[in-house]
This record gives structure tokens, C-alpha cells and sequence, in this order.
């Protein structure tokens, strides 16, 4: 039985491609999620109210007049996150104060009422059409709590929400994700009430009729939170994946998404710093690098504008990435592969030193690696790479930094799998 399972084919990149096609095993990706798995980095962007207060969680009363970004310029945003590898942008439309960032019909508390281009501006669509002139995927988070609103808690405010949301879709789409955020209920300003107020988030918002007017007009859309996501978070706002990572959860395909500021806050606070170069590298690996993708927020300043000192930081660290995967030492390998034991050798021209691999799955047919050795022949022997990282998931992209070492052979040997291993690329780097 483990024989059979643990055969192996390799499909795509790799020369010695396989002639029979493999059957998937279930759950697959649908190709939205596929689509969206490669974009592997894309932004967010923290902006609001809570900018203009030094707040991060505004309770719902701050005055809307307080919103007044002097030199807004979505333009830069966008210039800076294409400079930074970046394929799309998330913004805040609506954080949990429930101030909106677009002229929005359904209340008062929003950028009509702010000194912001005399209350004539729409930051949304300003982002927006940025995006579309540079190429960039758009996206939006809308907060499903509002400490704002009085009928918080009631049928009136799920109607509210809604319509929102059918503002926006038919004012901005196409999304390529939409942002339902988790953190719901509690005390708030409430129009005036200041209480706490409790629902419960999974039958309240009506989330599956939320999804269908974001996809009525962006069937692409990937959902974040919610009861019915496509996409899962990570569980943590650090930036830290698992070494263990499945995008198959209880039957269903449900990749996981990293999201972690470049600054310790979401907002822009004028006493913190981003993130040193090796923290942004770290994050990168134990995230694209753990099979999920990286949201990295950028919080825009009181001006209205990306801080150097981030953009700064952030190119550098995309072009630290690029450098390091510039060239796959391991692309003229001969490759051969066994069934038993289920392994791949790759035979290099020379002895070469490696500190990096990078392995792939074809997720399209399914995620099935469950455990992996690595190890390298020199001088007439195998001896194990070493690691600190556990080699057990691969799933889209899994990358593995080693301890530098010479070989003339890789092996990639196969433990355990969910079904017959389908690689679709192995790469070297040092
Ligand atoms: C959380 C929010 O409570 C934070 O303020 C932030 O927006 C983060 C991305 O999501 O749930």
C-alpha cells in the first residue's frame, strides 16, 4: 500500500516529466485560489482615523473632521508596493471605529464630513484607480463590527453592512480579496450608548450573502474571515507560519494567509520604527517559504503618504529576496527518481554548495507530502543537510535553508504522503 502511494511523478519544470497524468486527490484548489497562491506577497494598508488620533482601535466617537491628510497620494502608495514586489493592495474602507473612506450613502460618519478635499475626496477610489493604471490587484477590508453605528447589534445594522458592501463592489470591483475580519462585538460608542454589545458573529452578519455581492461582480475574489472563507488565517499577526502547513483543512482547500505590519502597529504611530531587513527576511521565509502568502501592511503617515523610512526598508528587502533566488544552481541537474524508496537525485556537474532549497508541489492536483529527508552525496557518502527547519509539508512552495554544504548529489526522499508525490519544481540556491 505505502508503496504504491509513495511513487512519484514529476510534472512541469523538471526534464525527466512523467507520460501518465496523475489523478488528483481531493480537495484540489479552485484556479481562483491557484491565481492567488502565486501572487505569494501583496500589501495592506492601515489608514483612517485612528492615523489622525495615535490610535489603533478607535471606539466610534472620534470626530470625522479629524481625518485631514495634507499631501495624500495614492499614486506613491502604489509606486512604493510595485518597488516592493508587490501584486496587490488590501486598504481599510472601514476599520472597527466605523469611519468610511469612501462617500458613502449609508451614514455620516465618513470622508464627506472631513476636511479632506473639502469633503469631496473618496480614498478608496482613489487607491483604486491607482491600482488600475499600475497594474495592481485591489482589494478592501470592511470591518463587520462598527463601534460606531447605534443599530450595532440589531437586523438594521446587517442591512447596513450590506449595503456597504454592495456600494462598494458596484462602485470599485473587481477585488482580488475581500476582508471580513474576525474581531467582532464588544464595547463601543454605539451612538451615544457607550456599551458593550455582543452577537454572535457566525449567524449575525449573514456572511454568505455578504460573499455573494463581492462575488457577483469579482467571482475571483478570495474571502478572508467569515463563515465561509477561501482562505485561512495563520493565527498569528508575527508573521510566523508553520513549519507544518496544509492547505487541505477538514476536506476542504483553505491556504493560509500570513498578515504582519512592517511596524509593530496596524496604524501609524510616530514613535515606532519598521522592521530591521533580517526580521522582514525572516518573515518572508516563514511565510511564502511555509506555504501561505504575506500580507505585509504599510501604515501611511498623518500626511498621507508611505514613510520613506518604510519604503525604504521594504525595497531593500525585495531586492535582498530577488539577489538570493537570482540563480538555481540546481536547474542543469540531472534528475532521477525511484518508487522504492519513493526519492529524487539530483546529480549536479560539479561538486556545488547549496544553502537554500526551495521544493514545490503541483498543488493544482492536491497537497500530499506529509514528511521529507534531504541529504547530499560527497566523497563517496550520503550524509544528512542540516536544518533547523522540520521537513515535513511542501504544498505550494515550501523553501528550506540549510547549513551551507558541498555536494555532487541532492536527495529528496519521500517518508510519507497522502498519495503518489507530484512535484512540480526543485530549486538551489546558495
Ligand atoms: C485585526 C484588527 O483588530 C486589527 O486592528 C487589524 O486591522 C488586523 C489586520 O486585524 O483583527
Amino acid at each position: 500500500m505505502l508503496k504504491k502511494y509513495l511513487r512519484i511523478f514529476v510534472i512541469a519544470l523538471l526534464s525527466t516529466a512523467c507520460t501518465k497524468q496523475p489523478a488528483p486527490i481531493d480537495p484540489i484548489p479552485t484556479q481562483e485560489q491557484v491565481n492567488w497562491q502565486q501572487l505569494e506577497t501583496y500589501a495592506f494598508i492601515h489608514f483612517g482615523l485612528n492615523t489622525f488620533n495615535d490610535m489603533e482601535w478607535g471606539y466610534g466617537d472620534t470626530p470625522a473632521s479629524t481625518f485631514n491628510p495634507t499631501a495624500l497620494d495614492c499614486e506613491q502608495w502604489v509606486l512604493t508596493l510595485k518597488a516592493c514586489g508587490m501584486q496587490g493592495v488590501i486598504f481599510t474602507a472601514k476599520h472597527h471605529d466605523g469611519f468610511c473612506l469612501w462617500p458613502t450613502e449609508t451614514t455620516d460618519y465618513c470622508i464627506k464630513n472631513s476636511p479632506y478635499k473639502d469633503g469631496h475626496g473618496d480614498v478608496v477610489g482613489e487607491l483604486c484607480e491607482a491600482c488600475r493604471k499600475h497594474g495592481m490587484s485591489f482589494g478592501l477590508y470592511l470591518s463587520p463590527w462598527d463601534r460606531h453605528q447605534a443599530s450595532y447589534g440589531t437586523d438594521e445594522y446587517v442591512k447596513l453592512y450590506h449595503q456597504q458592501i454592495q456600494e462598494l463592489a458596484d462602485r470599485y470591483s473587481p477585488f482580488f480579496e475581500f476582508w471580513f475580519d474576525g474581531a467582532n462585538g464588544g464595547d463601543g460608542w454605539y451612538g451615544g450608548a457607550c456599551e458593550t454589545r455582543s452577537i454572535d458573529a457566525d449567524t449575525y452578519y449573514e456572511f454568505e450573502k455578504a460573499r455573494d455581492v463581492v462575488w457577483a461582480h469579482s467571482p475571483e475574489a478570495m474571502i478572508f474571515g467569515g463563515t465561509v472563507p477561501t482562505i485561512r488565517w495563520i493565527g498569528n499577526e508575527k508573521g510566523l507560519g508553520n513549519t507544518t502547513q496544509w492547505s487541505v483543512v477538514d476536506g476542504a482547500w483553505l491556504p493560509s494567509e500570513v498578515d504582519v505590519s512592517i511596524r509593530p502597529g496596524w496604524f501609524y504611530h510616530d514613535n515606532e520604527s519598521p522592521k530591521s531587513l533580517e526580521q522582514l527576511l525572516n518573515i518572508y521565509y516563514q511565510s511564502v517559504g511555509r506555504n501561505a502568502s504575506l500580507l505585509l501592511n504599510f501604515p501611511v503617515n498623518c500626511e498621507g503618504r508611505i514613510p520613506s523610512e518604510d519604503s525604504l526598508r521594504a525595497v531593500e528587502w525585495h531586492q535582498a529576496i530577488e539577489k538570493r533566488f537570482a540563480h538555481d544552481l540546481m536547474k542543469d541537474c540531472k534528475v532521477t527518481h525511484h518508487d522504492t524508496p519513493s526519492e529524487m537525485i539530483f546529480t549536479f556537474d560539479e561538486p556545488t554548495t547549496l544553502s537554500c532549497l526551495v521544493l514545490q508541489e503541483q498543488i493544482a492536483l492536491g497537497q500530499r507530502v506529509e514528511r521529507f529527508t534531504i541529504s547530499r552525496y560527497r566523497n563517496g557518502k550520503w550524509l544528512p543537510l542540516e536544518t533547523n527547519e522540520e521537513t515535513t509539508t511542501i504544498g505550494y512552495k515550501r523553501i528550506i535553508r540549510v547549513k551551507p554544504a558541498e555536494m555532487e548529489q541532492l536527495r529528496i526522499r519521500f517518508i510519507k504522503a497522502r498519495g503518489p508525490v507530484v512535484m512540480k519544481k526543485v530549486s538551489g540556491y546558495r
